[in-house]
């Protein structure tokens, strides 16, 4: 039997047994929105890293360097996180090395599971037909923020599932809740997500153009997926 489950914070992880599971790790705003359109645009490989010196260090191996904090680009990096800066002509065939507040954390503790992928609205029904095609159990790692449950992963959760379909049964609860807000959202996710606190926070810092790009669906057909070192 194929389950589907949902960890709406990487502080649960613990809790979770990822060996012989595939994980999509979704960060909607927006790490994992813009690695998506990183990789739709010609970027070939992507390594995601939890310190900002970690990732600094990467410059001296020819990858470019992007890093985000609170929302904001951090000082001395070629880029932040929004993803209208990977669609640059100038990121075609680079390597990045990127930091995030969240999303980032979240990929690199999901690694110990037999395939990690990355998941957005952005490429939902691409990540959908690739998690269908390996049949194994799913566990859909949600970046939260700060180890706290955020309403913008979560309402992806419940649309991946619903695309997943019948074969992939809910494992628990966190499942149900997915797709009840989900299936409250779903007629119109930009409205249902205005009082959310990271859409908030982003519009505090005018950054609510990247907000309406990395709720459209199905923009892109990139999958990227963890090699061992690297996103590609
Ligand atoms: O937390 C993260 O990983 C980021 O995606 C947050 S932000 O949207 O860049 O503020």
């Amino acid at each position: 039997m194929l389950t589907v489950d949902v960890c709406f914070s990487p502080e649960l992880l613990h809790l979770y047994n990822l060996q012989g599971r595939v994980v999509v790790v979704v960060d909607i705003l927006r790490a994992t929105s813009s690695m998506v359109t990183a990789f739709a645009h010609g970027v070939e490989k992507m390594v995601p890293v939890s310190k900002l010196q970690e990732c600094m260090a990467y410059r001296k191996k020819g990858f470019l360097t992007a890093a985000e904090r609170d929302g904001q680009k951090a000082e001395g990096f070629d880029l932040g996180n929004s993803p209208f800066s990977y669609m640059e002509e100038s990121i075609k065939g680079k390597a990045v090395a990127i930091t995030t507040t969240n999303g980032t954390q979240a990929i690199r503790l999901s690694i110990s599971a037999d395939t990690v992928v990355i998941g957005s609205f952005l490429n939902i029904s691409a990540v959908a037909k690739f998690v269908q095609m390996q049949q194994k159990s799913v566990i859909i790692v949600c970046a939260a923020w700060k180890g706290k449950f955020n309403l913008e992963d979560t309402l992806f959760a419940g649309a991946l599932i619903e695309k997943l379909g019948s074969e992939f049964e809910p494992e628990n609860d966190s499942t149900l809740a997915a797709t009840v807000l989900w299936d409250a959202a779903k007629a119109d996710r930009r409205a249902f997500l205005n009082n959310s606190s990271h859409v908030k926070r982003l519009a505090r810092l005018d950054i609510t153009k990247d907000v309406d790009f990395c709720l459209q669906e199905d923009v892109y057909d990139a999958v990227p997926v963890w090699q061992g070192a690297y996103l590609t």
